[in-house]
């Protein structure tokens, strides 16, 4: 088995550890992705195999594009590690907080993520920040406590390495990316199925969504950043719900000259969710802590108070020089838009 330089050891540790336990709660962080999601699945049915009674518990619920995928009904939605939990797997929390959950009270922690930031809590610790989805450390993780793949482990797996590379694209996939999912393959993931369901399985609601959140779509002057908004109003008269929501911050990114993009919805109280998304150099998690929020350098997020005119105005000062200063000199004409 493949181990990693960083820290050679850690997967044995984790299996070291995993064995000596037989009730086990594996979890991850709240409003759970597609890595949260098939890495725990995955990781639990192969304790099962093993003997081990594992559970997943979940604070909040997959996403509906998730819904279809095997095993998505042996997800336990709760707020609290169940009585008699003898240690429980933590994957992708950077704290314990992020898992949602109460009840650990000294329970041993297994603590497996891939996100840089992670605090190191936990009796033992694998952090690989080279891994394109936590799916990859449980991947080594099943191979080496020598359970077989079955193809729901597979699916599952391969459906948290597509969501968390968006489609292989993201930095962070590698050729070990790829031989792992080379063996889902083998082992029965199908990438035609899981494409249709995780692509073409949306509303005509969502679709309708997109139009109406595509009519309030402004360009900055240089050409580079793109504006998104989304009122109540517009959301109700779309028939779309408010999870098919995710996602639409995108839709300008794949304009070529497009480097930003700024997404405002209403979230009551005189509130707006700021959604920020970036290529490249623009670090648009600087902006959004500069607002009291959080996220990464291609994505991030913040609310703020105040009139739509009033918010956009303070985010576009922060921004537009955000933008100017890793993008370049006016890429398009704003007429162009
Ligand atoms: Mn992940």
């Amino acid at each position: 088995m493949t181990h990693h330089e960083a820290d050679p050891g850690a997967c044995r540790r984790v299996c070291e550890a995993l064995l000596r336990y037989r009730r086990v709660v594996v979890t991850s962080h709240l409003r759970p992705d597609g890595d949260s999601i098939g890495s725990s699945l995955a990781l639990a049915w192969a304790l099962r195999e093993i003997g081990t009674d594992a559970r997943v518990v979940h604070r909040d619920r997959p996403p509906i594009q998730l819904a279809d995928f095997p095993g998505i009904s042996d997800i336990d939605i709760g707020d609290t590690i169940p009585a008699g939990t003898e240690a429980v797997v933590v994957l992708e929390c950077g704290d314990l907080a992020r898992t949602g959950l109460s009840g650990f009270d000294g329970l041993p922690v297994i603590n497996i993520d891939h996100h840089p930031g992670n605090s190191g809590y936990g009796e033992v610790q694998w952090f690989d920040g080279s891994a394109s989805a936590c799916a990859e450390l449980v991947f080594e993780i099943i191979a080496e406590l020598g359970v077989p793949l079955t193809a729901d482990m597979a699916t599952q797996l391969f459906v948290a390495v597509v969501t968390d590379t968006g489609s292989f694209r993201y930095p962070g996939v590698s050729p070990r990316t790829f031989s792992y999912c080379a063996r889902l393959l083998e082992a029965g993931a199908d990438p035609v199925s899981v494409a249709r369901k995780l692509f073409d399985s949306h509303t005509l609601g969502r679709l309708r969504l997109q139009g109406a959140v595509l009519q309030t779509l402004e360009i900055d002057p240089g050409g580079r950043l793109a504006m998104l908004t989304l009122t109540d109003a517009d959301l109700a008269a779309s028939g779309g719900v408010p999870e098919e929501t995710d996602g639409l911050i995108n839709l300008p990114l794949g304009v070529k000259a497009i480097q930003a993009a700024v997404f405002f919805k209403e979230a009551g109280n005189g509130h707006w969710r700021v959604s920020l998304r970036s290529k490249g150099e623009v670090d648009v998690g600087r902006v959004a802590r500069g607002f009291g929020g959080g996220g990464h350098k291609n994505a991030s997020g913040c609310t703020l108070e105040g009139p739509l005119e009033s918010v956009r105005a303070r985010i576009l000062e922060r921004m537009a020089p955000e933008v100017a200063a890793h993008a370049g000199p006016v890429a398009v004409p704003a007429s162009g838009a």
